[in-house]
């Protein structure tokens, strides 16, 4: 059978489906649409470049100020300008951070037309790379303080999870997946790259209330708080009805799409030299807890939900455990037995 053969179903862009989630607004403006279209198109930049990761250092031009110049960078650093570059321009974002940056950035001082804060790690698991490993891009929209102009970003900023109007991330795995939430369910789309454009491929997606993998990094496991080794022991020793096998790629993102949808739970406790946790609130837990719940999931901080905890600075961190209903109530109880 030709491949060129038509679909049998129309396809759904990510584009499509963003209006069609703004009409439940009565009102919209579109500037939203617009300013999340800045994200799709970052992120389609970013994957082309991930594509040619390992093929930049043999034929690239070391040393060359051409245009060519511009991959040579580090790809850490070039999603970065490419998500400032894209959203930069759209005029309803007044503030921008990113994990790159320690000072966010204010963009239009004072604009009424100013209404969003948009966070992000450009590229999470960057360090993956060099070993041709799945990576990824998270996201989080938050909306202008009420009556509050640009002047202290951290205003915008320092908001619990619970207020996010938009959050998702992109995994660059075999294909490039994204997966978004206006709070309206998380729905998942793969880039066709045939046609350029994001194509809904994972519509409403539900976390099974309970899968057969954990995630987290083992060799830390003797600096773990107690209650999580005797957690973890008690998925290996089947006291949930089965023998849990382990899965961890060290990349939080396609860790956690795994979780998302095969079930389990994924775990960066308190350790040694992370004693708040490793990963960083605001563009990796955030983005990651609202998705999860959105997907009927569960997200902690091993206290408290993670979309509940109060910012106190922007690049603060925090441990994280998220996953299915069966893992996580499980988790609730050991750590709350102490
Ligand atoms: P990064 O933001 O410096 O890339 O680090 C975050 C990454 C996550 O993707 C992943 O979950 C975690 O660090 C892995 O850490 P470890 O190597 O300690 O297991
Ligand atoms: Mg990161």
């Amino acid at each position: 059978m030709s491949d060129a053969s038509p679909r049998k179903t129309p396809i759904l862009t990510v584009q499509q489906h963003i209006l069609q989630e703004q009409k439940r607004f009565p009102g919209a403006s579109g500037e939203f649409s617009w300013l999340l279209s800045g994200i799709t198109l970052a992120t389609k930049m970013i994957q082309a470049q991930v594509r040619r990761a390992g093929l930049t250092d043999i034929l690239g031009t070391h040393g060359e100020t051409n245009v060519q110049g511009e991959i040579q960078q580090k790809l850490d650093v070039y999603a970065d300008e490419v998500l400032i570059h894209c959203l930069g321009v759209r005029e309803s974002i007044g503030v921008l951070a990113s994990e790159e940056n320690e000072k966010p950035m204010i963009l239009r001082h004072g604009s009424p037309n100013a209404n969003y804060a948009v966070v992000f790690d450009p590229l999470d698991g960057s360090s993956n790379i060099d070993v041709n490993v799945s990576v990824g891009t998270t996201f989080s929209v938050m909306r202008r303080p009420k009556g509050d102009k640009v002047t202290d970003p951290d205003e915008w900023l320092l908001q619990p999870g619970s207020q996010q109007i938009a959050a998702g991330y992109v995994v660059y795995g075999p294909s490039t997946v994204l997966v978004y939430s206006v709070g309206n369910g998380a729905h998942g789309f793969t880039l066709d790259p045939s046609i350029g454009a994001y194509v809904l491929s994972h519509e409403n997606i539900r976390m099974p209330s309970a899968g057969k993998y954990y995630s987290v990094n083992e060799g830390n496991r003797d600096s773990f708080p107690r209650e999580y080794n005797f957690y973890l022991d008690r998925l290996r020793k089947g006291a949930l009805g089965h023998q849990y096998s382990s899965r961890y790629i060290g990349s939080l993102v396609p860790d956690f799409h795994r979780t998302l949808l095969k079930g389990g739970i994924f775990l960066y406790p308190p350790t040694a030299d992370h004693p708040t946790g490793k990963l960083r609130l605001l563009y990796e837990a955030n983005p990651i807890a609202f998705i999860a719940e959105q997907a009927g999931g569960v997200a902690s901080d091993g206290r408290r939900r993670i979309l509940d905890i109060e910012p106190e600075s922007i690049h603060q961190r925090t441990p994280l455990i998220v996953g299915s209903r069966v893992e996580m109530a499980e988790f609730e109880r050991c750590v709350s037995a102490g």
